[in-house]
């Protein structure tokens, strides 16, 4: 039978997941939404057929006919939504990030201790794109020798109202931080956060574009500029710098490439991470259905808890960054 899944919080992403499992992946069905904003659950259930509407994330993660949850809620109510997964014992699929500091964070990798099992994924979905794979089989292959430097590059149209200098650390760049984790298997021990004189299309209070400085346990450096408000289109490009050879993704955003009446030549760049990203969604949530089939819960390939506690307590020191000089260290506790 189908997995049934509960859907908490259903914006942007959401919605988008809700179609993924309705219509884009197997052995799944949506049974069971939830939004703080009633109306947006009722409209994107519509679009479900069989899922009907519960009022609350507590009600939803209890139902009967919920055996596995997805949590697309804002970042600050992850930590409680999936500590209740856990201790329902119900596989949860929980949207980047984990939580917005580390503590947070860290209550979960305890909860999940404590219960004995594996159940949270998390949502970092650069891990099941082709190219992100194809570079991390070139790397584990070392076929660039080793690596040095890695450069990336993250860049959004525009971000909605509050996507603040927090936001951008814990939202954003989460995903670079969690890239280090997967490319070079080794922690972040400090971050610089540098930030130039903001943008005009910069929010009131935001800075941006951001840039910060990883140095990694043994010495390497990892450059990310971060740009969300761009006004063109999302763009993510990593390069990274070996002994051996330089590998390069995410330059060929355009799909289709044209030339133009008056000698122009171009593409077009995705509106946003849903497009640019979808394959690595379709796949990252088939994953996650296959595994709890299987009963493993977590696809080999997905971030866990942990990794969701290393990229929090980056964050909090790129965050700290913003408001002291130098190099700010990345304070990690004890893996349980
Ligand atoms: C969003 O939450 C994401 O996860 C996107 O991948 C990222 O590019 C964007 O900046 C975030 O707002």
């Amino acid at each position: 039978a189908d997995v049934r899944v509960g859907v908490i919080g259903v914006g942007k992403m959401g919605a988008d997941h809700v179609e993924r499992l309705t219509r884009r992946i197997k052995g799944a069905r949506v049974s069971v939404i939830t939004d703080y904003v009633e109306q947006t659950a009722r409209t994107v259930a519509a679009t479900a057929p069989g899922s009907r509407v519960v009022s609350s994330p507590e009600e939803l993660i209890a139902a009967d006919d919920v055996d596995a949850v997805l949590i697309a809620s804002p970042g600050q109510f992850h930590k409680d939504q999936a500590i209740a997964c856990i201790e329902a014992g119900k596989p949860v699929l929980c949207e980047k990030p984990l939580a917005m500091n580390a503590d947070d964070a860290y209550a979960v990798v305890l909860a999940e201790a404590r219960s004995g099992g594996r159940f949270v994924s998390l949502g970092f979905m650069r891990r099941f794109d082709a190219e992100y794979a194809e570079l991390k089989d070139a790397l584990d292959a070392g076929e660039l020798g080793t690596p040095v430097v890695i450069n990336c590059k993250h860049r959004n149209a525009s971000v909605a109202e509050g996507f603040l200098d927090e936001m951008m650390v814990y939202d954003s760049a989460v995903h670079e931080i969690d890239a280090i984790n997967y490319f070079l298997e080794e922690p972040v021990v400090e971050v610089q956060t540098i930030t130039p004189t903001p943008s005009e299309n910069a929010l009131e209070g935001q800075h941006d574009p951001m840039i910060f400085l990883f140095r990694t346990r043994s010495g390497k450096i990892v450059t990310d500029e971060l740009y969300v408000n761009t006004r063109s289109g999302y763009e993510v490009r990593t390069e990274v710098l070996g002994s051996r050879g330089i590998a390069t993704i995410g330059m060929n955003v355009a799909r289709v490439t044209t030339q133009l009446e008056g000698g122009r030549w171009g593409g077009s760049v995705p509106a946003d991470f849903r497009p640019r990203f979808r394959d690595a969604y379709d796949a990252e949530v088939q994953a996650w259905i296959h595994a709890i089939e299987d009963g493993s819960n977590i696809a080999a390939r997905s971030a866990g808890v942990w990794d969701g506690y290393v990229t929090a307590a980056t964050c909090a020191a790129a965050e700290a960054s913003l408001t002291s000089a130098g190099f700010v260290a990345v304070e990690l506790r004890e893996r349980p």
